[in-house]
């Protein structure tokens, strides 16, 4: 299996995060991607290679033009202020607000591109953005060029983005973009499984009314979790997209028995829409010692995710999304692809 990876993801550090209620250092850090690195190296299945080069407009079939302008200059804007330290939103719209307002100013326009504070910009951000951007689309040329399976190193990680907001550590959503470059390269039916502990609530957004593009989530409930405000059963789908979404809400302290429960009948959908393609987007944050996680995964349980997952007997794109246990993330993402390879 190819692993794409690119050092660029490194100028995204020395950021920071909001976590009750203190700015502390951010668990997304470039630690995680060593961790996975060292993880592979160890093991005889993967070869290394860097990502090609797409462009922005791949990335513009999934997010609104404005705000993909807006991440590549909020930098720019943010220090022709006169500040040398991390750039962090703070200002939201509530309910009634105006909706039709895009601020002149950097702190304003933060606010209207974000829906948190968990998306802190640095010199190097929107370089390491497009480095993952560019590893998911190398991952599709990969897999639409007839391998059967490839891993896309990404850093930071993509599926709380929507169309035109940032949050969650996320700025481009690269498993979306990913489904839809396998869409254009003529696959008619793309599955995207999202098994990160968090919903990936702008992924469902970003397909939500569409039938060609089937997206599952398996995640933590959002009335206990984050996001908090999307990832419920009952969100199916709309308009021509009603039957096309599959959320899995889980409680907190869900183990393998549970959380196993939930992935096979995310796999049955999968095989009923028959997907010509699976975007996997792959979060290890399930794990039992995670920082700011409440699910009960071990270690050897990713084997048996990356079996079930080989199962499903389809061409497959895995796209790095979380995990944060810095010390088991690289054995816990091997574990899967291990799994996935030796079925
Ligand atoms: C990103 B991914 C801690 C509060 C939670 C958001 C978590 C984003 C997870 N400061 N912050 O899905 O792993
Ligand atoms: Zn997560």
């Amino acid at each position: 299996m190819k692993i794409i990876h690119s050092p660029r993801h490194l100028g995204h550090s020395g950021h920071v995060e909001l976590m009750n209620g203190r700015v502390v250092p951010a668990f997304e850090k470039p630690e995680r991607v060593a961790m996975i690195l060292n993880a592979i190296g160890e093991r005889p299945f993967g070869t290394l290679i860097e990502p090609a080069a797409h462009g922005l407009d791949p990335l513009m079939k999934v997010h609104d033009e404005d705000y993909v302008r807006f991440l590549g200059e909020a930098w720019k804007l943010w220090t022709a202020d006169g500040r040398d330290f991390p750039a962090l939103p703070s200002f939201w719209r509530a309910p009634g607000m105006r909706t039709d307002i895009v601020p002149k100013t950097i702190d304003g326009k933060l606010g209207h591109y974000s829906f948190d504070a968990g998306c802190c910009m640095v010199a190097g951000t929107w370089d390491a953005v497009q480095a993952a951007a560019d590893i998911a689309l190398t991952g599709v040329d990969l897999v639409a060029g007839g391998e059967k399976s490839a891993f896309s190193l990404c850093r930071p990680p993509g599926h709380h983005a929507h169309a035109g907001t940032m949050g969650g550590y996320c700025f481009i959503n690269n498993a979306a973009v990913a489904a839809q470059s396998f869409r254009d390269r003529g696959a008619a039916r793309v599955a995207i499984l999202d098994v990160d502990y968090h919903h990936g609530n702008g992924t469902q957004a970003i397909f939500y009314d569409r039938p060609d593009v089937l997206v599952c989530n398996i995640h933590a409930d959002p009335l206990q979790e984050f996001p908090y405000f999307l990832g419920f059963a009952d969100e199916t789908g709309a308009g021509a997209g009603e039957g096309f979404n599959a959320n899995y809400p889980l409680p907190w302290g869900t183990d393998y028995t549970g959380w196993s429960a939930a992935l096979d009948a995310a796999c049955a959908r999968i095989e009923a829409f028959g997907a010509d393609v699976v975007v996997v987007s792959l979060g290890v944050d399930t794990y039992k010692e995670d920082p700011i996680s409440q699910f009960l995964l071990d270690s050897p349980d990713y084997l048996k995710i990356g079996a079930r997952i080989a199962a499903l007997a389809r061409p497959t794109l895995f796209v790095m999304e979380g995990g944060y246990a810095v010390e088991a993330i690289g054995v816990n993402v091997a574990n899967t692809l291990e799994g996935f390879l030796q079925r």
